[in-house]
């Protein structure tokens, strides 16, 4: 049987329209707790920002969109965590008047950007969904997490912890919380259409003061 795609453009048409209008939102909030040695009781963190929330068990979503800005300026990366969606590409820019050297040891993208300053940018395209922790070379205390997801449906906290995610077709979902220094945490959700829920997470973090190696495995030289 042979189907004449103009007349089914109509159709997926308002299929689209449809599953937009009935798309569900989750929002809540993520709250921190920390403790900063063994010996200490666990304290509310001074700030619930940089914990990623997103959605697993959605279609993949290829989006052609913008590449991200990663920036370098006074010797930090302009974002602790980055949230982006594979396929996704990330513009490293260089914002000191002196050279920085970024790469990565991690599974998901292995990269050795080299030397750079302005007016030189480099680019990136992050192919395989996972945790991607970057470094530079010169100095140890710039780290970035780029968290690789499968699909766009994710939100980064600031320091309220507040998220909001729209959009979520009607089904069976993992909602997943992902905070630097702890293992993921999975909630099974059902959403319904046009559903407004609220999700509430508690999440500890143990942070020990901790070192990396440089980019040849070998510790870095003191300035
Ligand atoms: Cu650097």
């Amino acid at each position: 049987m042979m189907f004449n795609l103009k007349s089914l453009l109509p159709c997926i048409a308002s299929m689209l329209i449809t599953a937009t209008l009935f798309a569900g939102e989750i929002n809540g909030k993520i709250t921190i707790w920390e403790r900063t040695s063994n010996e200490e009781d666990w304290r509310l963190a001074p700030s619930n920002e940089n914990a990623v929330v997103f959605i697993t068990g959605l279609e993949e979503s290829s989006t052609k969109k913008k590449p991200l800005h990663h920036d370098q300026v006074n010797k930090t990366f302009s974002q602790r965590v980055l949230p982006l969606t594979k396929g996704d590409t990330v513009v490293f820019r260089n914002q000191d008047p002196f050279n920085h050297n970024v790469f990565s040891l991690s599974k998901a993208k292995k990269f050795d950007l080299g030397l750079f300053k302005a007016p030189v940018e480099k680019s990136i395209v992050f192919d395989k969904p996972g945790l991607v922790k970057i470094f530079c070379n010169i100095h140890p205390q710039m780290i970035s997490n780029l968290l690789v997801l499968k699909n766009n449906k994710y939100a980064l906290t600031k320091t309220d912890g507040n998220y909001r995610i729209t959009g979520i077709p009607a089904g069976n979902y993992k909602l997943r919380v992902w905070v630097e220094g702890t293992k993921l945490t999975s909630k099974k959700i059902t959403t319904a259409p046009n559903s407004q829920e609220t999700h509430n997470f508690e999440i500890q973090v143990l942070r020990l003061p901790s070192s990396h190696l440089n980019k040849y495995g070998k510790p870095y030289k003191k300035n």
